[in-house]
């Protein structure tokens, strides 16, 4: 074509000389409606038609359009005024393109910002039924679920493995209306009153001069608020365990922490609080492979929860309730039940399963899912209240107020993945966003003009829908005041117990991690005042702390009461766990008998465990397909690693130091135990196995239900 020629081309003409660059030439069918996208335009009062077809979803037809639907022939050049020519401002589709891209992001959520999500169900086994009215709660009701886990002070771009409390939060589409369940992996928290949430995150977030640290806690700032907030310390020395540095999303607790009350239909109530429990265990990383991860694979949490649902090793949890009576002074065995910064020991109320999720599907679109469901503790459904303990009552209001930020307006309800799997008949109408058509005339009760609809429900009616109930708790007799009883003070009894219940491993941890993230910090009065905190939760704590600080003991200033220690805090157990999902790394070369590794891969996927192949190079070696090179490997992947090579490479004496260091089942063919020998692994550690390479394989798929080889830091 010359450079003069008119250029206008006619759809089905080829629009330029420029080659195609290998685009498929069958056009894709439309992708399957989710059973969630019929839109509440059917929902109308009348229930008339409306105008809005129901499938204007996305991606109709064979051909590229506007967004108004208008045929395109061409979405790589601009229009120009000639080859070497300025844009023109008349070029529509240009402009719309840019002001759309230009617009495609919207504000992260100022906490919880980096998360990972899946759609699941829910199977009531009905031991709730007696406590509360809830109709997803009766036994073998199944529900539709979506549930996005997160860290809380990283942006949407951070690390997954940040040192950091995880949010669990559960979206159950019930029969009547949408219940979150918006919780954490950790059973309490680190204020008492919601209005200190702004300064606790300000502190946690990085400082605002740099922007720096990014998803970090080991700052002065943020232990310049604990340290100066002793009811922080409980939470803060969950933080420093491992409970902070799941291996998994899948092998991670979680809990609602508030006490929420249960109303039956009856009336009658009782307090209770919610977990999770993980049929994989709950099991952590390790500090320096935690480090590690966040370098090598940050998508770490995200990538292993949707490749376990992709391989179907679906995740579950059992829902359980620990139970108590609704007292008046709402405490427990001398526990309030109203103050987040406490958990009630399961020793003293044990765990009543109430049903099992299971997660089963991946999000389809990551922005329309993960990015835009919006939970709220006040998405609440009868047989479920809230109490007056002071944070819940704080995030009352904050959850539905950050979504007309984030989500632009006040009809977030009417996106997809928040939109109820109940009839809607709301009288909200209007504002940003409406994506319904209403019908009718008055959207007011009582009215004469529409029927009367809708009509009110029955708060304990037998018949039609069952309406949410407010629970007539008396309300108490006070002066109005800006202070919290006395039942609040006690800030380290717990944080003690919760040392003491862990196996001299995890303690181990605990105090390597507080010297870890307070050598961080910069300012010394910020370190003396942490180490008076830790000197009343342990003094052999606090020591090690102090000396690893180059610092003194101060003395305890407080007399802290002693209580039995809870080994249900604990996570390192005796017991053994599925193996779902896990990878275990096997190391081979073009030397390596092509049989040999056959069957050992095959008895390895016979236990449910991920083979992973790496080889000098990529492709094909000893008759398999490689997975990792020896440049692409990384100890963090692995689980558990079988050496069938005989090598000296340095990056395979690295992945087996380190996954010798973090823990991690090592075994190798008799012929390549020289490789350990490089990497100065001795054979007569805990966790190393030198035998033939089926009695090897065994040996490792035999450790890897512990989790870890925890005998080699208690050697
Ligand atoms: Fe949140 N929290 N929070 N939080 N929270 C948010 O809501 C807030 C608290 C939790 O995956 C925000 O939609 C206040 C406790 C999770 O989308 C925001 C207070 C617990 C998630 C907010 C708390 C949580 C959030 C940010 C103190 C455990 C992520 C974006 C009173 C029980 C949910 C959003 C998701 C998210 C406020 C304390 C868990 C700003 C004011 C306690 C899991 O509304």
């Amino acid at each position: 074509m010359t450079e003069d020629a008119n250029e206008i081309k006619l759809p089905g003409a080829p629009a330029t000389e420029s080659p195609a660059v290998g685009e498929p030439t069958t056009p894709r069918g439309r992708l399957a409606p989710k059973p969630d996208q019929s839109g509440p335009e059917t929902r109308t009062p009348t229930g008339a038609p409306t105008t809005a077809p129901q499938d204007a979803v996305a991606q109709q037809g064979h051909y590229l359009t506007t967004a108004q639907g208008v045929p395109l022939a061409d979405t790589d050049h601009s229009l120009k005024a000639g080859r070497r020519g300025p844009v023109l401002l008349q070029d529509h589709h240009l402009r719309e393109k840019i002001t759309h891209f230009d617009h495609e992001r919207i504000p992260e959520r100022v906490v919880h910002a980096r998360g990972a999500a899946a759609h699941g169900h829910f199977v009531a086994n009905g031991e709730a039924e007696k406590y509360t009215a809830a109709a997803f709660l009766k036994a073998g009701t199944v529900t539709d679920t979506f549930v996005r886990f997160s860290t809380v002070l990283g942006s949407r771009g951070s690390a997954d493995t940040a040192r950091d409390t995880r949010g669990f939060a559960t979206k159950f589409y019930t029969t009547e209306g949408v219940y979150d369940l918006v919780g954490n992996n950790i059973p309490v928290f680190f204020i008492q009153d919601a209005i200190k949430f702004p300064d606790i995150i300000h502190a946690g977030k990085p400082h605002p001069d740099r922007e720096i640290p990014q998803a970090q806690s080991a700052h002065d700032t943020f232990w310049d608020f604990v340290s100066l907030h002793t009811e922080a310390q409980h939470h803060t020395i969950w933080n420093m365990s491992d409970r902070a540095l799941p291996r998994s999303y899948r092998m991670m607790q979680g809990f609602g922490i508030h006490t929420f009350r249960l109303v039956n239909a009856d009336g009658a109530t009782v307090l209770v609080k919610f977990h999770w429990r993980p049929r994989l265990g709950t099991h952590g990383l390790v500090w320096e492979e935690a480090q590690l991860i966040a370098g090598k694979d940050p998508d770490y949490h995200r990538r292993d929860l949707a490749d376990a649902i992709e391989a179907g090793a679906y995740p579950e949890w059992d829902f359980a309730i620990q139970v108590f009576p609704d007292t008046e002074d709402q405490l427990f065995a001398g526990i309030d039940l109203l103050d987040p910064t406490k958990l009630v020991p399961e020793e003293l109320a044990p765990l009543k399963v109430i049903g099992t999720m299971t997660l089963d599907r991946n999000p389809l679109n990551y922005f329309d899912e993960t990015e835009q469901v919006a939970f709220h503790p006040g998405h609440l459904v009868p047989g479920i209240d809230v109490t007056s303990d002071p944070l819940l009552q704080g995030r009352l209001f904050s959850y539905l107020d950050t979504q007309i930020t984030r989500l632009g307006g006040p009809n977030f309800a009417q996106i997809p993945i928040n939109r109820p799997h109940a009839d809607v008949n709301d009288m909200l109408r209007d504002g940003l966003h409406q994506d319904a058509v209403h019908s009718g005339v008055a959207p007011y009760r009582p009215n004469s003009l529409d029927g009367g609809c809708p009509f009110p429900a029955a708060l304990h009616g037998d018949e039609g829908a069952q309406a949410f109930i407010d629970v007539p708790q008396p309300v108490q007799q006070d002066v109005v005041t800006r202070a919290q009883p006395a039942s609040f003070d006690d800030h380290f009894s717990q944080a003690r117990q919760f040392y003491r219940s862990l196996t001299p491993i995890e303690q181990q941890h605990v105090k390597q991690a507080y010297s870890f993230e307070l050598g961080k910090v910069y300012e010394q009065t910020i370190k003396e005042r942490e180490l008076q905190a830790l000197v009343n939760i342990d003094v052999d704590l606090a020591a090690f702390v102090a000396e690893q600080l180059g610092l003194d003991v101060p003395a305890a200033s407080e007399n802290v009461p002693d209580t039995d220690p809870s080994g249900a805090l604990s996570m390192i157990t005796d017991d053994e766990w599925p193996v779902d999902g896990r990878q275990l790394g096997i190391v081979i070369d073009d030397e390596t008998d092509a049989s040999v590794l056959a069957s050992v891969r095959e008895a390895v996927d016979a236990a449910g465990v991920t083979p992973v192949v790496i080889a000098p190079h990529g492709g094909t070696a000893a008759g398999s397909p490689v997975q990792r090179t020896f440049q692409t490997a990384a100890s963090i992947e692995l689980d558990a690693v079988l050496v069938l090579a005989s090598t000296s490479d340095p990056r395979i004496v690295q992945l087996l130091a380190e996954a010798f260091r973090h823990d991690k089942a090592i075994a190798a063919a008799t012929e390549a135990a020289d490789t350990l020998h490089v990497a100065a692994i001795s054979v007569s550690a805990p966790g190393i196995a030198v035998e033939e390479p089926a009695e090897a394989t065994r040996a490792l798929l035999e450790l890897l239900p512990s989790h870890r080889v925890w005998g080699r830091e208690s050697a």
